[in-house]
C-alpha cells in the first residue's frame, strides 16, 4: 500500500502536527481543508480561482458523477481532472454517505447499497467493487472505501452492524483497488462505530490490520453535540497509525478545524464555507456575519479589513449586501471566494503555528479574536 505521508512537525503540548502528502497530481501540506466540488465544480468558482484562494486538493463525489454526467462521459477525458480542468489532487468520496443522505428507498445489504436516484428515480446497486471502479475511472488521487454511516443517535446494535458491514466492504474495496488501480492512487479506510468508543476501537483495529494509505473518521457531525464529536475523535485518532494521514469527513466549523487539529486530525472537508457563502453567511477572524443584515447597507469597509482575498481587496460590505439582496450571480462568487480564502488561510496559519512551535498560542488567539455577537 503506498503511504506517501511524512510528518514534518509536531506540537509538543497537543497532538497537532504538520505533514506532507505526496499524491499523483501533486503534494498536499497538512493540516489541509479540501473545498467540496461535488459535481465536478466548486460552485461558482474556476480552477484558477481555487488556486488563487490557496486550494491544494478538492473533493469530488462518486454518487453524483456516476449518476450525472455518467462515467462514459468522464472516460472520454481519461478522468475528472481534464474534464473539469483541475490538474491538482482530487479526493473522491465513495458514495455511501450520499446514498444515505440523498437517495430514496435505500437498502443496505452485504452486497452493497441499493438505492433510487434522486435525479430520475432509476434503481442502482452500489457495491464496494463498483465504488472503487468508478473512483479509479475518475482517476481520483485519494480513493475512499465504501462505508455505512449511521445517524445520531443510534443504538449500539445498529452501530455495530454498520461497522461490521463497513469492515467487510473495506476488505472488498482493498482487493478491487489492488487488482484494478495499478496501486498508484491512495486508498483510505473509513472508521465507523457511532459514538461508542469501544466500537470505534474495533473499527480502527480492523482497518489498521488491512493497511491503508490513510484513515478517515466517518459518522461524525451527524447531529451529536459538538463536545461529543471532539471526545470521540480524541479517543479514536490515537488508535490510527501515526505515520498515516487522518481525515475527518464532512467537518466542520472553523472552531471544529482548530479543535480537531489539536486532537491529531490532518484533513477536513465541508460544504460550510461554500454553502453558507451562497446563503450570505461570511466567516471572519472576529466571527461570522450575515451580509443581508441592514447594518451593512451603507458600510464602505470590506468584509474583513485583515483579509487578503479578492473580494476584500476590491469590494465593500454595502456592495456585497446589494448584490445579495438583488440575487445577483456575482454575490455567490464573491462570497464563496471570501469564505474559502478564510478556511484555507485558517489551515495555512495552523500549519505555520505548528511548524514554529506556537500552536497553543495560536489556538488561544483564535478564541480571543472572536467578538461576542459576530463580526
Ligand atoms: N462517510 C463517508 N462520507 C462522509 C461521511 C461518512 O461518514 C460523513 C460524515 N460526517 C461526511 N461525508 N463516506
Ligand atoms: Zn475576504
Amino acid at each position: 500500500m503506498p503511504h506517501p505521508f511524512q510528518v514534518t512537525a509536531r506540537c509538543t503540548t497537543t497532538r497537532a502536527r504538520t505533514g506532507r502528502l505526496s499524491l499523483v497530481h501533486g503534494t498536499v501540506e497538512t493540516p489541509v481543508f479540501m473545498p467540496v466540488g461535488t459535481l465536478g465544480t466548486v460552485k461558482s468558482l474556476t480552477p484558477e480561482d481555487l488556486t488563487a484562494a490557496g486550494a491544494q486538493i478538492i473533493l469530488g463525489n462518486t454518487y453524483h458523477l456516476y449518476l450525472r454526467p455518467g462515467c462514459d462521459v468522464i472516460d472520454r477525458f481519461s478522468g475528472l481532472h481534464r474534464f473539469m480542468n483541475w490538474d491538482g489532487p482530487i479526493l473522491t468520496d465513495s458514495g455511501g454517505f450520499q446514498v444515505f443522505s440523498l437517495a430514496r428507498l435505500t437498502r443496505i445489504t452485504e452486497a452493497g447499497a441499493s438505492f433510487q436516484s434522486h435525479i430520475d428515480g432509476s434503481r442502482h446497486l452500489l457495491t464496494p467493487e463498483k465504488s472503487i471502479e468508478i473512483q479509479i475511472s475518475l482517476d481520483s488521487d485519494v480513493i475512499m472505501c465504501l462505508d455505512q454511516c449511521i445517524a445520531y443517535p443510534a443504538e449500539r446494535a445498529a452501530a455495530l452492524a454498520a461497522l461490521e458491514i463497513t469492515t467487510q466492504w473495506a476488505g472488498r474495496c482493498r482487493k478491487t483497488w489492488r487488482e484494478q488501480s495499478g496501486e498508484k492512487n491512495a486508498l483510505f479506510g473509513i472508521v465507523q462505530g457511532g459514538m461508542y468508543d469501544d466500537l470505534r476501537r474495533m473499527s480502527a483495529e480492523a482497518l489498521t490490520a488491512m493497511d491503508f494509505s490513510g484513515y478517515a473518521l466517518g459518522g461524525l457531525s451527524v447531529g451529536e453535540p459538538n463536545q461529543m464529536m471532539y471526545d470521540v475523535a480524541e479517543a479514536a485518532l490515537p488508535l490510527l497509525p501515526g505515520d498515516r494521514p487522518k481525515y475527518i469527513m464532512g467537518v466542520g466549523t472553523p472552531e471544529d478545524l482548530v479543535e480537531l487539529t489539536a486532537r491529531g486530525a490532518d484533513m477536513f472537508d465541508c460544504v460550510m464555507p461554500t454553502r453558507n457563502a451562497r446563503n450570505g453567511q461570511l466567516f471572519t477572524r472576529r466571527g461570522t456575519l450575515n451580509i443581508a443584515n441592514s447594518r451593512h447597507r451603507t458600510d464602505t469597509a470590506p468584509v474583513d479589513s485583515e483579509c487578503a482575498c479578492y473580494t476584500c481587496r476590491n469590494y465593500s460590505r454595502a456592495y456585497l449586501r446589494h448584490l445579495y439582496q438583488s440575487r445577483e450571480l456575482l454575490a455567490y462568487r464573491l462570497n464563496t471566494l471570501h469564505n474559502l480564502h478564510y478556511y484555507l488561510d485558517l489551515t495555512a496559519r495552523m500549519r505555520s503555528a505548528i511548524a514554529e512551535g506556537r500552536f497553543e498560542a495560536f489556538r488561544k488567539r483564535f478564541y480571543a479574536d472572536r467578538e461576542p455577537g459576530g463580526a
